[in-house]
């Protein structure tokens, strides 16, 4: 049974950057139903019973039944897209990077800022909803994509492994943000700890 990252802050806390209740209704009834969907949908194939998310999702194609497959694909990446998300928000966020990441980032993008810009543009052009990604290689190279729906960067590849999303799905900034996507994305920034994310990246 896989359960939700537990909230290490209230849904309040990322105020005003990102809103109570959308933080609420993302969290309480988005993130709980990827993850209750994708119990259910294990329940079906005995063989992925004692796999970690991360090994479900890079062999996704060799679950067998489509219906079962796409259940997995769709509410396991949200599932694990939601983990990964709100563990890297923080009312108390360290908002730059530092350290190897941050040497990494200028050797790749350059800058910090360019990295941002970078994100920022991918969020954007990713058409309906989907995620902006960071991801990091074994050996340490970072990678900047985007993706549909809740599919990732995991989804049939264990080479690389995801340190950084943005959801731009509406549902995670329309109630503040409308459909000003690149005020949300903007404001993202603020919350996101560059310590989470540096020790996803140490871990990779
Ligand atoms: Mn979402």
């Amino acid at each position: 049974m896989f359960k939700q990252y537990e909230l290490p802050y209230a849904f309040s806390s990322l105020e005003p950057h990102i809103d109570e209740l959308t933080m609420e209704t993302h969290y309480t009834k988005h993130h709980a139903a990827y993850t209750n969907n994708l119990n259910a949908a294990l329940e079906k194939d005995a063989s992925l019973k004692d796999k970690s998310i991360e090994e479900i999702l890079s062999s996704l194609s060799s679950i067998k039944d489509e219906g079962v497959r796409t259940a997995v694909r769709n509410n396991g990446g949200g599932y694990y897209n939601h983990n990964l998300y709100f563990s890297i928000l923080s009312p108390e966020a360290v908002t730059k990077p530092a350290g190897d990441l941050l040497a990494q980032i200028e050797a790749d993008f350059g800058s910090f800022d360019q990295l941002k810009e970078k994100l920022a543009s991918l969020a954007a052009t990713r058409f309906g909803s989907g995620w902006a990604w960071l991801s990091a290689t074994k050996d340490g190279k970072l990678i900047a994509s985007s993706s549909p729906n809740q599919d990732n960067p995991l989804m049939d590849d264990a080479s690389l492994t995801p340190i950084l999303g943005i959801d731009v799905w509406e549902h995670a900034y329309y109630l503040k943000y409308k459909n000003l996507r690149g005020d949300y994305v903007n404001a993202f920034w603020n919350v996101v700890d560059w310590n989470a994310v540096s020790k996803l990246y140490n871990n990779r």
